[in-house]
């Protein structure tokens, strides 16, 4: 296993949408390996594969509490979201992206997921709470939306200039 860079917003990769995966192998379940590592070592409690440049259609997630003692680590391939409740959760988001920036945003509070688990076989579940959050921001990444696109455009600008500095600093080490 091996962990993998994250990519900071501003990049172009993560506005793109990603490809759906055609089939399951090795080198896919590589990938989700190291995706899960990568989280867990952020630390985070999801990870969409455009977010360590691999444009496919690919998420990981474990919003299990941690004082629950058990991690419940997750691998969604083409995941779609087939059903979301009337009901509506605000929740004060982040992403690894765009680190340390925070903000609600407002989903569906539960939402009915289909996808192909890393054996190829197909899957169907409803999440509500965290995990209904995390999986529609993770599959958001699939479709190149980051969680500050729901945000007025000038708090957007705001996140974003900061973002540009933060990399301005990396970059110089
Ligand atoms: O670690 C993460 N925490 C989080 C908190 C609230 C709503 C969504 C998230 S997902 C985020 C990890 C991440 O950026 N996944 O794409
Ligand atoms: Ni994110």
């Amino acid at each position: 296993m091996a962990l993998r860079n994250i990519l900071i917003h501003p990049d172009p990769r993560l506005k793109k949408v990603a490809t759906p995966v055609a089939n399951v192998g090795d080198v896919l379940r590589r990938l989700a390996d190291d995706m899960l590592e990568t989280m867990y070592d952020a630390p985070g409690i999801g990870l969409a594969a455009p977010q360590v440049a691999v444009m496919k259609r690919m998420i990981v997630m474990d919003c299990a509490k941690e004082d629950a003692g058990t991690p419940e680590p997750m691998v969604l391939i083409n995941p779609q979201v087939v059903w979301t409740s009337e009901e509506r959760n605000v929740y004060d988001e982040g992403c690894l992206s765009i680190p340390e920036q925070y903000a609600e945003v407002e989903r569906p509070a539960e939402v009915e997921v289909q996808w192909m688990d890393v054996d190829g076989k197909s899957k169907r579940e409803r999440f509500d709470g965290l995990w209904a959050t995390c999986v529609q921001h993770e599959i958001d990444h699939l479709e190149g939306k980051l969680f500050i696109d729901y945000l007025k455009p000038l708090k957007r600008q705001m996140i974003t200039r900061k973002m540009q500095k933060l990399k301005r600093e990396m970059a110089r080490g």
